[in-house]
């Protein structure tokens, strides 16, 4: 019975050992995906990246929440890879070549026909918070 203790306490280790050296992290990257489309490209994109666990995409938001290991890849490989589907990645831009590639649905700016009226301000990739909705309010302050 003792032995079997042992036994248990050694495996546990050797387990909790091993998860520590892949550490795995979670990103939140802001796209500019727009349809249900860019979400299927990147739910078929994305998985397939070294390093990566897992992935969600919101479509509200276009916010792309990757979980990946540390020791494999980092957020800026995976930001550069989201733009070589053709999308924004935060700061990075998406890959012209790439995007010109994209379902004609899917090229069209996300905010580019909301009714902000005159004197908006933010870009058409950031700080609007109205999902997307071309009818809706724009609740962002300006
Ligand atoms: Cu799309």
């Amino acid at each position: 019975m003792k032995r079997i203790f042992i036994l248990v306490f050694v495996a546990l280790f050797a387990v909790t050992g091993y998860a520590q050296k892949s550490i795995v992290k979670k990103i939140t990257i802001q796209t500019n995906g727009v349809c249900a489309e860019c979400k299927k490209i990147m739910m078929e994109n994305v998985p397939q990246w070294n390093g990566v666990r897992s992935c969600t995409y919101d479509m509200n938001s276009s916010k792309l929440t990757i979980v990946y290991d540390e020791g494999k890849t980092d957020a800026n490989t995976l930001r550069a890879n989201v733009s070589k589907l053709g999308y924004d990645a935060d700061h990075i831009k998406a890959n012209d070549e790439a995007r010109a590639k994209l379902p004609a649905c899917c090229r069209v700016p996300k905010y580019q026909e909301h009714h902000c009226g005159s004197g908006c301000s933010h870009g058409t990739s950031g700080g609007c918070n109205h999902g997307g909705k071309s009818s809706g309010g724009c609740n962002h302050k300006h």
